[in-house]
């Protein structure tokens, strides 16, 4: 079925991309991940699928950082490869920054390189204390003459092992959000160390980052100082329903394995479908996808069409999306039996792919609380 939020040049990108992730080859699971990813943003920025996370002055595809064709991305690539998505996603965020905040200099400087894929991007903000809490970070930026010193440290920070570069929130001023203020750091300045690889469920480069005294010029600000929450708040609501779009592609992902699965296994003489407590499973699962679908599609076609904010859309979106997911993944284990918790199947794989979304990016309980601060505020 057609979604009415799409024209026709989204389905045919839909369609190329497609064609393009099922022609590439999937890393083994057992592989250094960091070459992985590397490997990944480098296929994905020579066939020219990078080129939809910058602006066309600097290289970018017709319509780019159009969040329909972001979402688009993010689902086809997920339903696929969860690191190819990551790959994808990370660049995008990591990037964002510049493109809507950037000085002409630092656009030139790094947006091409990320849209052909020689420069890896990093979005910095969680620390150890300040993850949900993003006024409560304490990374400092003191300014002396025309350089920063930078001091702190950031964790959970995808792509950290190997980025080129990092968008980087620091406190520059009084306590609480409004003394925050942005930085594009180059991941070669001197004081930067990576001080711990991070392991999760399904493998993806994370590490904790430390920066000490480090110098970074004026011209690395991003807008002025104190704009940094802005900044960072305005990157999530647009990538927060892209999100929801992953988690769509792995929901999906399951539900086809699924489908396919229960029409084919015989149990009590009789396909596995045949069971009514196997078709509450399947009815549910096509049910949360499409509401799903619904929500993110929403979200992404509010900002296409230029909506300043979709907070509490972006937000609904991906809480949603991403809960209805790990319920749908859940059931495709659960259909699969000893099968779904196998290493080696896809759905064991989706399993652990899809824990990490209810968390990065706005917890489910950040995403609940920003959804009811709105609809609070609305009926004042
Ligand atoms: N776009 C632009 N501005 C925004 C904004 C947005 N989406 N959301 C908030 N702001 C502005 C507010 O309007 C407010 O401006 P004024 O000071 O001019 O009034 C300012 O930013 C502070 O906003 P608020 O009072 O809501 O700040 P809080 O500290 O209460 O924010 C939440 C709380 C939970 C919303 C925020 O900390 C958050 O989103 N946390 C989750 C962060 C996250 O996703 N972490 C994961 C790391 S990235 S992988």
């Amino acid at each position: 079925m057609r979604w009415p939020f799409f024209d026709a040049r989204h389905s045919a990108f839909q369609c190329e991309l497609e064609e393009w992730i099922g022609c590439q080859s999937v890393p083994a699971s057992e592989e250094d991940v960091d070459a992985a990813c590397r490997r990944w943003v480098e296929r994905l920025g020579d066939a020219g699928w990078l080129r939809y996370c910058i602006p066309i002055p600097f290289g970018g595809a017709e319509r780019p950082l159009d969040v329909r064709t972001l979402c688009l991305a993010r689902q086809t690539l997920a339903y696929r490869d969860g690191l190819a998505e990551f790959a994808f996603a990370m660049q995008g965020l990591g990037s964002a920054p510049i493109s809507f905040f950037g000085s002409p200099e630092l656009k030139q400087r790094y947006l091409p390189g990320v849209g052909s894929g020689k420069l890896i991007a990093a979005f910095a903000l969680s620390e150890k204390e300040a993850g949900s809490d993003v006024g409560a970070l304490t990374t400092s930026a003191t300014l002396q003459g025309d350089e920063y010193l930078l001091s702190g440290e950031k964790t959970w920070i995808s792509n950290g092992t190997i980025a080129d570069f990092y968008i980087l929130f620091a406190r520059t001023g009084e306590a609480g959000p409004r003394g925050l203020s942005a930085f594009v750091v180059d991941s070669t300045t001197e004081g930067i160390h990576i001080t711990e690889r991070i392991e999760t469920t399904a493998p993806h480069p994370l590490a904790t980052v430390h920066f000490t005294n480090c110098r970074i010029p004026v011209s690395g600000r991003l807008g002025s100082e104190g704009d940094g929450f802005k900044i960072a708040m305005a990157t999530l609501d647009r990538f927060r329903c892209t999100v929801g779009a992953a988690a769509l592609g792995f929901a999906q992902r399951a539900f086809d394995e699924s489908t396919a699965h229960v029409l084919s296994r015989k149990l009590f003489g009789a396909p596995l479908s045949a069971l009514q407590m196997t078709q509450a499973k399947i009815a549910s699962m096509a049910t949360e996808i499409d509401a799903s679908a619904l929500l993110v599609y929403r979200a992404a076609f509010a900002k296409d069409q230029g909506a300043d904010r979709i907070t509490k859309e972006a937000a609904m979106a991906k809480w949603y999306a991403t809960e209805a997911a790990q319920r749908c993944i859940d059931d495709a284990v659960q259909l699969f039996g000893g099968r779904g918790v196998t290493r080696g199947e896809v759905v064991e794989r989706l399993y652990r792919e899809i824990r990490a979304l209810r968390i990065y990016e706005g917890a489910s309980e950040i995403q609940q609380i920003v959804i009811a601060r709105h609809v609070l505020q609305g009926a004042t």
